[in-house]
């Protein structure tokens, strides 16, 4: 058991004070102001583009929950309506009512819209992107905000290609042709490099939605990058272990705070156990394992809930309660002896704590075990979900939307 280097030099770094009770305002304030970070997504487009569909499945929700975007109807949006991520309530993706055709409109429309509000756009067509989008994402781009266009229902396409010419079709080709049409347009309409990712709602693990997400990741930055990662739905390998990355880097402030509590006398094992638990189940959130999220994989990928369910094999999502944490807190404390000294001569609040260091340790021990074996789980339950083609495309058949979204 080490702790990391980076977070050594971090703690070295961001801790200037000796004193406890200021130590820990700052590190609470630190992850406070992680929790309070706001993400909002504008989704905009055409009627029936597949708006309500798209955020519905970024939010990880079925189409029948009561707090979904309703889809499949024809209704058309007067005013931005937020959603809400299930987990992260200050993420917010923002249907918004459909773009019409003048094109010369579209600074009124973003007046309209509250532009302001958006982190970033997302344009969403299910056929050829025109004139009014790409004067859309000018439009954006003139107001100083990045936009990102998807064109939807791409499992649509390559089942009608596959019914046309059943032995000619390639899937790749048929992608390939669709990407290069839409770069087209839009290059035709004046936009440089337009970043066009094809998308099925029904099928986010496939096609371009990784890349989608890499990108609006790496264009984020600090607190907006982590709330960005963590809002996603697990659908990818890549996207799991991005979770992961991005969770770690806060464990020892957590971890610091759980045991700086512990100065206080009455505290049990002189850790605040309750702020470790609560960690963890916001863990299991975040990876989608909790028993409401696996319900509507299952139900999305039409498997048995218990399949996913039984792929979850971490101690911690088993028995998350305070007793299980402690027991393993007294382990991890016994072992952590060592690094005690380490920790005191780098980071120099820990002397001041009188059971802080060893706590410290234990409790970062524990999260780190933790958010590796949920990780490993949440990558099982993937597999489990959507057999090998966890990465990008897979030589599927395409059952009619009918079947799939039924
Ligand atoms: N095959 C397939 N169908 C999709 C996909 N996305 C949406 N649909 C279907 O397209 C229809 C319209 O989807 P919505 O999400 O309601 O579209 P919208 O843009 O919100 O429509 P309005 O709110 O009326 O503007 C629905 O029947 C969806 O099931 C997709 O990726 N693949
Ligand atoms: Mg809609």
């Amino acid at each position: 058991m080490d702790i990391q280097e980076v977070d050594l030099r971090e703690m070295a770094s961001v801790i200037q004070s000796k004193v406890v009770v200021e130590v820990s305002s700052q590190v609470q304030s630190l992850l406070d102001s992680l929790e309070t970070t706001t993400l909002d997504i504008a989704v905009t487009g055409e009627g029936g583009a597949g708006k309500s569909t798209f955020i519905n499945a970024m939010l990880g929700i079925s189409d029948d929950d009561f707090r979904a975007a309703k889809t499949g109807v024809v209704e058309t949006t007067a005013s931005p309506t937020p959603y809400h991520h299930p987990h992260l309530p200050r993420v917010r993706l923002w249907d918004l009512p459909g773009i019409g055709t003048p094109a010369l409109q579209a600074r009124k429309y973003l007046q309209l819209v509250r532009f302001e509000r958006y982190d970033f756009f997302i344009i969403v067509t299910s056929e050829r992107f025109r004139e009014n989008h790409a004067e859309l994402a000018k439009a954006v781009a003139a107001m100083g905000k990045r936009f990102y266009f998807v064109r939807s229902k791409v499992d649509q396409d390559l089942q009608a290609s596959q019914q046309r010419r059943p032995t000619l079709f390639q899937e790749d080709q048929v992608l390939q042709q669709i990407e290069a049409d839409c770069s087209r347009q839009l290059k035709k309409e004046g936009l440089e490099n337009p970043k066009v990712f094809l998308i099925s709602s029904f099928h986010l693990h496939r096609f371009d939605f990784y890349r989608l997400q890499d990108t609006l990741a790496e264009e984020l930055e600090g607190h907006k990058r982590h709330t960005l990662l963590l809002s996603f739905p697990s659908v990818t390998a890549a996207a799991v272990q991005k979770k992961k990355s991005s969770l770690r880097q806060h464990i020892w402030k957590t971890a610091l705070l759980a045991c700086i509590i512990s100065a206080l006398p009455g505290h049990p094992f002189h850790l605040n156990v309750p702020v470790l638990v609560n960690t963890l189940k916001n863990y299991q959130q975040h990876f989608g394992l909790d028993d409401a999220s696996l319900e509507t994989l299952a139900a999305a990928v039409s498997k048995p809930s218990c399949e996913l369910k039984n792929q979850v094999r971490s101690t911690f999502v088993r028995d998350l309660s305070g007793d299980a944490v402690q027991g393993f807190l007294r382990q991890a404390a016994i072992c952590g002896q060592v690094m005690v000294t380490v920790l005191k001569s780098k980071v120099p609040v820990f002397n001041n704590l009188v059971a802080g260091a060893v706590s410290f340790v234990a409790a970062y021990y524990l999260l780190h075990t933790a958010l590796d074996s949920f990780a490993e789980d949440a990558q099982r339950v993937l597999e489990r979900a959507y057999g090998l083609e966890t990465e990008v495309q897979g030589s599927l058949s395409y059952p009619s939307p009918g079947f799939i979204c039924e």
